[in-house]
């Protein structure tokens, strides 16, 4: 898949832990994710081995395809091209964005971790495509945070973020559910760069219904509530 116009509106990204995805089927829950509505995914998984991350990738890519939807992998660029997916999501001690760049081509797409203004500086100006901004709540699903930032600090960051010098896209991620992302999404909005989505785990991993959780999501994602 070419890299085109990617919607960030509704980013998911999985978990394999029996403590988030239980004993269903990753393949099944991401696909009635995109049934939902889901814009993109990110295949995560801290513990697989290679082997592992590349067969899973390679099965995941076949049904993201299918809804047309792209699909990055954490950390590992090598999966990556393995699996030859749309492109990869790197954290701030992960193999660095110009290494990345050169590695999977300018198609790729590269989005890069970001919690502080010197992050979101070096992403933008060494051509990340988008910034995973947060982490904003603390969340269960990812205890080592370094920094939680919060819906104020969220606001800060986006602040500065130059729209016209850095036109990078910008998802912000932690804790994200049904119940806080209107205010996310919609009051963090002011003067400076809007998010252009909200990116979520358990949400929708975790969910009972993932379709219905993405569709509920995505609707929240999309319309602006009364006091916005
Ligand atoms: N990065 C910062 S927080 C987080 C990641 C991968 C996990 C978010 O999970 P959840 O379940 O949406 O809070
Ligand atoms: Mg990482």
């Amino acid at each position: 898949m070419p890299k085109r116009e990617v919607d960030y509106s509704l980013y998911l990204v999985t978990d394999s832990t029996p403590a988030i995805l239980g004993d269903a089927d990753i393949g099944e829950v991401v696909e009635a994710a995109l049934k939902g509505g889901v814009t993109c995914v990110q295949y995560r998984d801290k513990t697989g081995d290679t082997g592992t991350l590349v067969a899973t990738g390679r099965r995941l890519h076949e049904v993201t395809r299918r809804y047309n939807v792209p699909l990055l992998i954490n950390d590992r660029v090598d999966v990556a091209l393995a699996v030859g997916c749309e492109g990869v999501h790197i954290g701030q001690d992960d193999l660095d964005l110009p290494t990345a760049r050169r590695i999977l081509g300018e198609d790729a797409i590269i989005g890069v971790t970001a919690s502080n203004v010197a992050e979101v500086e070096a992403a933008a100006k060494g051509g990340a495509d988008y910034l995973g901004i947060g982490t904003v709540f603390a969340t269960p699903t990812k205890e080592n945070t370094k920094s939680i930032i919060g819906v104020e600090g969220l606001q800060e960051l986006l602040l500065k973020i130059d729209a016209e010098r850095w036109p990078i896209k910008t998802v912000c991620i932690g804790g994200i559910n049904a119940s806080n992302v209107s205010r996310v999404m919609w009051q963090s909005n002011g003067k400076g760069k809007s998010l252009d989505g909200v990116a979520v785990v358990s949400a929708i991993m975790a969910a009972r219904d993932p379709e219905a959780a993405s569709r509920e999501l995505l609707q929240l994602v999309k319309s602006p509530p009364a006091f916005a």
